[in-house]
């Protein structure tokens, strides 16, 4: 294979939590479900699915690089959030965490003077930057809706104009 073992682990590890992030959206979908905010229970199912799309880029990166995908267990997501603000800010938060996960992926590439990779992970340094900045423009949404209903359903009513995902 063209990558080291430890670069295949670490690929690996973020196929993980790509996939772990889709899984994160989809019990933040749910959760909006049951608060009948149906506009963003359908902006995080398509972002679940966005992450989806992130994962198989790992996937079909680690085949063609002649190393082996390895899936581990994922981790049961959180269920309930305090607020609708609050699930959009550990939404943020999650995005903050995988940033750094794929800049340590991007530094070990750097070390191993791994240039294939470091080019592939170059889409996902840019991506982490929408991600970041769409999710941190939703939590000031909703900090100009304050505590209103209908600020909140208008909110709702926007998120939900959201267009599908982009295939790779
Ligand atoms: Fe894959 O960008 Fe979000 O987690």
């Amino acid at each position: 294979m063209m990558i080291s073992k430890k670069m295949q682990d670490a690929l690996n590890s973020q196929l993980n939590k790509e996939l772990f992030s889709s899984y994160l959206y989809l019990a933040m979908a749910a959760y909006f479900e049951e608060e009948n905010l149906t506009g963003m229970a359908r902006w995080m199912k398509l972002q679940s699915d966005e992450e989806h799309v992130h994962a198989m880029k790992f996937y079909d990166f680690i085949i063609r690089v002649g190393a082996r995908v390895k899936l581990e267990k994922l981790e049961k997501p959180q269920e309930k959030w305090e607020s609708p603000q609050s699930a959009f800010e550990a939404a943020l938060e999650h995005e903050k965490f995988i940033t750094k996960s794929i800049n340590e992926l991007l530094d070990l590439a750097v070390v191993e003077k791994d240039h294939a990779t470091s080019t592939f992970l170059h889409w996902f340094v840019d991506e982490q930057v929408e991600e970041e900045a769409t999710a941190a423009e939703i939590v000031e949404n909703f900090k100009l809706v304050g505590e209103s209903k209908s600020g909140l359903f208008m909110l709702d009513r926007e998120l939900g104009r959201r267009g599908s995902v982009p295939q790779a």
